[in-house]
């Protein structure tokens, strides 16, 4: 009995230990497998919480502005003067509105000629251009001032505080573009314009004498180099080189980033530093569509142009500085700085190209060129 009662004993106690070994184990691994749940929940949790937050900042910023492309078209090439515009332009607007704003930049001939893209913006297939005045000279009549030489100031900068300032091209020029559904929102200058040439330089409006000048499509360019006793041609920049080279023109005017970026100084024989006029550029947008959008969106839009001003006003700078440094050190064309007084006697012929503008192109008897000669006066 005593033998059996301590086998009992032992084998108890065998079961005991062993039981109590196996629940300690079990014990543990279920509360470590709790514990692994428990703070997997939670950091998922964590997580889940951090990125509605996230999001909820994220619809806050840019709670009504839907996913958008607009197409906007120059007519300049990758690197020149409008193009950067619009590249910048579009970066702007990318980054104020979190992406949703997008716009594809589209370069001279993308879409068309530079007549074509005045078309397209008027029929809303492009929602913004940048634009010059020289092309819409059949549609807008009174547009054309922008083709009278000596108007704006001779300094570029002071020209560029008219082009911002001016109520005349800010409010009543806008007014008339308006009515063919174009909306300038700004105008700016790619600086001085200058002329080229073959065969002889042009220092005296007796120089462009049965000269073939090349123009854009504005009747009072034409007009203007008709009273220097020119022969002016119309055409597309597209054609321009090889129009220079074969001489079915002899020269053309543009500012000097333009001339040295299209070659143009390849196959000219003279640069006359005329400032004879100043190259300016309008932002345009199609007027039913800029009028349509939502106005947090045309807000910035408005911003974004009014930051551009300064931001064109030195890169047009830096390239028209740059691209006179290249031609005078890396090219062969010959470089001449008019005179005052060889300015002067050009510029005594174009005053008198403001009466036909007044007379023959304004419809409004030359309204706006006054306003604007009136508050011109200012920045003398
Ligand atoms: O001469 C032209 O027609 C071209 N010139 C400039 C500076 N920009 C575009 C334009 O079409």
């Amino acid at each position: 009995m005593v033998i059996f009662n301590k086998k009992i004993f032992w084998l108890a106690l065998v079961l005991f230990l062993t039981l109590g070994l196996l629940a300690a184990c079990g014990g543990d691994s279920d509360e470590g497998a709790e514990g692994d749940n428990s703070n997997g929940e939670d950091s998922t949790e964590e997580e889940n919480s951090n990125d509605n937050n996230d999001s909820d900042e994220d619809e806050d910023e840019n709670t009504s502005i839907e996913p958008q492309t607009w197409r906007f078209v120059t007519e300049e090439e990758p690197g020149q003067v409008q193009y950067v515009y619009a590249e910048e332009f579009a970066n702007r607007m990318a980054e104020k509105s979190d992406g949703a704003i997008e716009i594809e930049v589209y370069e001279f001939g993308g879409l068309g000629s530079e007549t074509d893209q005045v078309d397209q913006l008027m029929q809303g297939t492009v929602e913004m251009a940048v634009m010059s005045p020289g092309f819409t000279g059949n549609m807008v009549a009174e547009g054309q001032l922008f083709a009278l030489h000596f108007l704006f100031p001779d300094d570029v900068g002071t020209t560029q505080e008219v082009l911002e300032n001016s109520e005349a091209l800010n409010v009543d020029l806008r007014e008339r573009y308006e009515e063919h559904n174009i909306s300038p929102l700004a105008f700016w200058t790619e600086g001085g314009m200058q002329w080229t040439s073959n065969g002889h330089p042009l220092q005296t409006p007796e120089d462009f004498e049965n000269f073939q000048m090349r123009v854009q499509t504005s009747p009072l360019i034409m007009e203007s180099y008709e009273r220097y006793n020119a022969n002016p041609q119309e055409m597309s920049w597209g054609e321009l080189y090889t129009a220079l080279d074969r001489g079915t023109v002899d020269g053309q005017e543009n500012p000097i980033f333009f001339i040295a970026d299209a070659s143009f100084h390849e196959v000219q024989d003279y640069l006359m530093i005329s400032n004879h006029n100043n190259y300016v550029a309008m932002t345009t947008v199609n007027t039913e569509w800029y009028e349509g959008l939502d106005s947090e969106v045309q807000e910035m839009v408005d911003e974004t142009t009014e930051e551009m001003q300064e931001w064109i006003y030195e890169e047009q700078d830096r390239q028209n500085t740059e691209f006179l440094e290249f031609m005078e050190e890396d090219s062969d064309i010959e470089i001449i700085e008019l005179t005052e007084e060889e300015r002067d006697a050009f510029r005594q012929e174009a005053v008198e190209v403001r009466d036909f503008y007044r007379n023959e192109v304004s419809e409004l008897d030359g309204a706006i060129l006054d306003k604007l000669l009136d508050e011109m006066e200012d920045y003398q």
